[in-house]
């Protein structure tokens, strides 16, 4: 009896443990599809009971006859097959596939979806994700990343069950218009650097990187009749050391790539102002004749250099870059700054602005410009870019045009956090998670209704911001829920739901490798 006490007690604490390890490793249930930390939140998620594994007899099938959707399953496979090992493929179908797989189809049926929506059944037979258009299939491939285990993001095979959680999401954009902008002129970025941001926003479904391509302190795309704006002013950036541009077809490529992940590129050359780089390459691009070549600019001023309205050579100018640059880009839009022309007079800027739309229409493109553009006469396909003035919004609104929303005080992903963040300005306010996420496109500018506002885009500029480290820190963890608030509606969005939310999904950006500020405002799980 007394020997048999401590056998019987060791036995039972065995099998406990044992539970234990069952319970918490391999076996483990996934939660439910309502609870994963889905970022943006999508419209409806109805969960069901169940899970659907990816094992080694998973593939991915797609419709027989379309390239495009063949090239979506070999994204989806690419994500998958690092991080699970499990050689998933691409394969050719006429009807939905046998139980175990994973299947992407093109719906004209269902015309409810808009043309980036989707729809994700996820049974305990297989993944079904059906959409109106590509970009609705690559939509929900990013929702489907999220619905598995967070190491699913790592590039190095992992052990452990690849369970998504049944049910059904049904899912569209709010607005059309889902943004970054990143600023490469004040600090370049490579062509590297610049895919790995692009491939970070599209996996919260955004769909425009902003290119801010030239400024002061750097040109950074290759105009081939205006040669020296890149062999001499894409020379420095700011605190000098280094520089950089990219060539044409350094610069195709990156719309390819974007384009890949139905990203649209839009460039953005600033002018009258921020044009010092311009300025000290072409002597002939000045008014001031006592002074004509401006040394480069490695500082962090603003609003000290203006393109001469009153010369002819200066429209020569833009029409060769404009066109130049059209011709490489594909998607509709070229941006032409407009902001903090603070030495160019009201009088001589309303006409520069008036004559550079019309040489953008010609050129097949519309015109996007800081919100100080709403000084001109905006045409109604032109757009203004809202970041400080709510008259200049309400004006872009009165002349038709549409409005992209980025308040500095919100969305700008150059603020610092708080006072003891490493980088990064204040002079708009410090952004921490909460007023990031708290704010509503659709009520910021009285007067600025949802009919009026193309979508919401999140800048970063990078006076502060030298490198990819630099970068994510102060994009992650805000950008994200910037992300939502342009894709999700009103009715699902609340702060208290989403720090849960976002607190789960640090494991995910830590997978991902990216380097996040960890908020206190948030409750990290580990
Ligand atoms: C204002 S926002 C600027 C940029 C600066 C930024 C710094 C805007 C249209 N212009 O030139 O880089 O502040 O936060």
């Amino acid at each position: 009896m007394l020997n048999k006490f401590p056998a019987l007690f060791f036995k039972t604490t065995l099998s406990i443990a044992a539970l234990i390890i069952l319970f918490s490793c391999g076996n483990e249930k996934p939660a439910k599809l309502s609870e994963q930390s889905l970022i943006p939140m999508p419209v409806s998620v109805t969960a069901s009971e169940g899970s659907f594994e990816i094992t080694e007899n998973t593939d991915i099938y797609v419709p027989q006859g379309s390239g495009e959707v063949q090239k979506i399953g070999q994204y989806l496979a690419d994500k998958l097959n690092p991080s699970t090992g499990l050689g998933v493929e691409v394969k050719t179908t006429a009807s939905a596939p046998a139980a175990g797989n994973i299947y992407l189809n093109l719906t004209e049926a269902d015309t409810t979806l808009s043309d980036e929506g989707y729809e994700l059944d996820i049974s305990v037979d297989g993944v079904t994700l059906t959409a109106h258009q590509p970009a609705g299939l690559f939509r929900g491939i990013q929702t489907l990343r999220q619905a598995l285990p967070a190491d699913i993001e790592k590039t190095e095979k992992q052990s452990g069950s690849w369970k998504i959680p049944t049910g059904t999401i049904r899912d569209s954009p709010t607005y059309a218009y889902r943004g970054a902008m990143l600023d490469v002129a004040r600090h370049f970025f490579s062509v590297e650097d610049v895919k790995r941001y692009i491939d970070l926003i599209a996996a919260y479904k955004m769909n425009v990187m902003h290119l801010h391509l030239s400024d002061d302190q750097g040109w950074r795309i290759e105009i081939k009749s205006w040669p020296k704006l890149t062999s001499y002013g894409g020379t420095t950036q700011v605190g000098g050391n280094g520089g950089g541009f990219y060539t044409q077809e350094q610069y195709k490529d990156l719309v390819q790539y974007a384009q890949d992940r139905y990203i649209t590129i839009i460039p953005e050359i600033d002018m009258p102002g921020h044009t010092n780089a311009a300025l000290a390459s072409y002597p002939e691009l000045n008014c001031n004749e006592k002074d004509p070549n401006p040394k480069l600019y490695e500082g962090i001023e603003v609003g000290f250099s203006t393109l001469c309205t009153s010369n002819e050579t200066t429209y020569k100018f833009v029409d060769d870059v404009v066109r130049e640059l059209a011709a490489i880009t594909p998607g509709p839009y070229i941006h032409v700054g407009g902001d903090e022309s603070h030495v160019t007079a009201i009088e001589d800027y309303i006409p520069f602005v008036n004559r550079v739309q019309d040489i953008v229409q010609s050129h097949g493109k519309r015109m996007i410009g800081w919100d100080e553009v709403t000084n001109a006469s905006l045409k109604p396909t032109s757009v203004a870019q809202y970041w400080a003035k709510a008259e200049y919004a309400q004006s872009a609104a009165k002349q038709g045009a549409k409005v992209i929303m980025s308040p500095a005080k919100y969305a700008y992903l150059d603020m610092q956090y708080d006072s003891t963040s490493k980088f990064g300005l204040h002079w708009a306010a410090y952004i921490e998670m909460d007023s990031s996420y708290n704010w509503e496109p659709s009520t910021m500018v009285p007067g600025v209704t949802k009919d009026d506002i193309l979508g919401v885009e999140a800048p970063i500029w990078s006076e502060t911001i030298a490198d990819m480290d630099a970068l994510e820190y102060m994009a992650f963890p805000r950008l994200p829920g910037l992300a939502e608030i342009g894709w999700s509606p009103k009715s699902v969005r609340d702060w208290e739901g989403y720090r849960t939310r976002l607190g789960k999904h640090g494991k995910r950006m830590e997978a991902m490798g990216i380097g996040y500020y960890p908020s206190k405002q948030i409750e990290w799980v580990k």
